[in-house]
Parts: structure tokens; sequence; C-alpha cells
């Protein structure tokens, strides 16, 4: 019997819904410590099969998200990361840029998953956020820094999505472990992978960005310019043509 011990970290802004969505993976009932120096609860969950004995510790701070010294120990030993964000405000979602870089350099690049959640999509009225988007976002974060994100709408209320998010970011993790006769989860639907998404953003030099849709359509514009080049080329060789005869 092979033992694992996997750390997940739950990253993002106060009040986006780190600790409900932690709580709702877990049950009700499930232990729960506080790390006082850390500022961090966590909670396991043990998978068995055959010849492996896996068990999860996931990670949230505990109020503590504007307090930034002790964090890089939050992150040590993480191999995957969810950074979640509240789809009513936006600046949660884009403010996962800074927790992004924090969990890679307190992990010292260790994290191999990456989740980022769109949460609260119960409260549709409330929502600011769109699908689109959230994806936009995390495709130029992909681009910008080379992390291959996986992304899902949750809610922690209704339980949308959170069974599904954890199964398939353990499945991932163990993958990524090379560890064996995992199965793939059934339920995938909710699950994005930001990478297969069709409107990839390209960064310019100038740090502008460019949809692929437009350099489609500058790409044609150019054709049809050097078509344009052509035929005025061919003209003016028969006109020099022309005078070099009289
Ligand atoms: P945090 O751990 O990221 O700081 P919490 O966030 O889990 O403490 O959640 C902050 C508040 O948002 C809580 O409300 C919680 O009930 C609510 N919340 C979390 N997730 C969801 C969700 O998916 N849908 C809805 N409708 N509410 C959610 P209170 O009122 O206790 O502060
Ligand atoms: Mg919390």
């Amino acid at each position: 019997m092979r033992k694992w011990n996997f750390k997940v970290v739950l990253a993002g802004d106060g009040a986006v819904g780190k600790t409900s969505i932690r709580e709702r993976y877990m049950g009700k009932g499930f232990e729960s410590s506080y790390l006082k120096t850390i500022g961090a609860d966590f909670s396991s969950k043990k998978i068995q099969t055959d010849k492996d004995s896996i068990t999860f510790q996931i990670w949230d701070l505990a109020g503590q998200e504007s307090y930034q010294a002790v964090r890089s120990t939050f992150y040590k030993g993480a191999g995957a990361a969810i950074l979640v964000f509240d789809c009513q405000d936006p600046a949660t979602m884009t403010n996962l840029n800074n927790w992004l870089e924090e969990a890679m350099v307190g992990s010292n690049n260790g994290i191999l998953i990456y989740f980022i959640i769109a949460n609260k999509v119960d409260l549709e009225e409330g929502r600011r956020v769109s699908r689109d988007m959230a994806l936009e976002f995390c495709n130029r974060l992909e681009v910008e820094t080379g992390i291959h994100f996986y992304y899902s709408e949750t809610s922690a209320l209704t339980g949308q999505n959170i069974q599904e998010t954890f199964d398939f970011l353990s499945y991932k993790l163990l993958e990524a472990n090379n560890i064996q006769d995992i199965v793939r989860p059934a339920n995938t639907e909710g699950i994005i992978d930001v990478r297969e998404q069709k409107q990839e953003i390209v960064i310019t030099e100038k740090g502008k960005s460019i949809s692929r849709e437009e350099i489609d359509d500058i790409n044609n514009r150019i054709d049809v310019i050097e078509g344009r080049m052509n035929t005025i080329q061919t003209i003016i060789k028969k006109i020099v043509q022309k005078m070099q005869e009289e």
C-alpha cells in the first residue's frame, strides 16, 4: 500500500466563499484544524484504492486575506491551487493575478494543478462577471504565465459543481503524480479546460492583447493588399516594357 498526501490550497479575496466551498466539499461533521501561526484552516479527506491510500488536505485562509507576511508557509508543499473569485465582484477576479503570483512563489513553483473558480453563481441577479468575461481573463492569464488553468462555476450554497471540481482536481493531481489505476470522473461537464477555448488571446510586444479572430481579420486584409500590389506591379512592368519597346 502506497501512501500519498496532497495539499490543496484555496486562495482569493476575503468573502468570496473559500471556507464555504471547503465545508461544502467536506460535508458536515468534518474535522477541521486551525493553524494559528499561519492563520489557516485545513481539513482532510481520505481516498482508498487497491494500491494507494491518498489523503487530501484542503487548506484555506482563516480571515487573513489581507495579511500577506505569513502566507508563504500557507503554500508550502501545495500540489494544487484553487483560485476563487465572487462572480458579483469583478475586482475579486482581477485580483487573482496577485493570488496566482503569491501561490507560484510561495509553493516554489510546486503547484501542478490550477483551478479558477467563479463562485456564488446561484446569485444570478447580482452576477457581474459573465462566463465569457471570466474565460477571457483566464485565457489572458494563461498566455501571460504559461500556466494551464481549469475553470468552473460553483455555488457553495446549492453545491453546484463543487463535487465535480474536486473530483476532477483530485484526478488531475493523481495523474500528474503518475499514480496508476485512477478512474477519470464520469461527470466533467462543468469543468472547462481554458487551453481548449477557441477564443485565443495573443499578447503583442506592446502588451496589448488581440484575439485570434482579429489576427485572422488582419491577415485577410494583408492578403487583399498584397493582391492589389501584385496587380500594380504587373501593370508597371507592362508600362516599362512598352516604354522600352518604343
Ligand atoms: P471566505 O472564506 O472566502 O472569506 P466565506 O468566504 O466562505 O466565509 O463566505 C463569505 C460569505 O459568502 C458568507 O456569507 C457565505 O455564506 C457566502 N457564500 C459563500 N459562497 C456562496 C455561494 O456560493 N452562494 C451564496 N449565495 N453565498 C455564498 P455570510 O453572510 O455568512 O458572510
Ligand atoms: Mg474563510
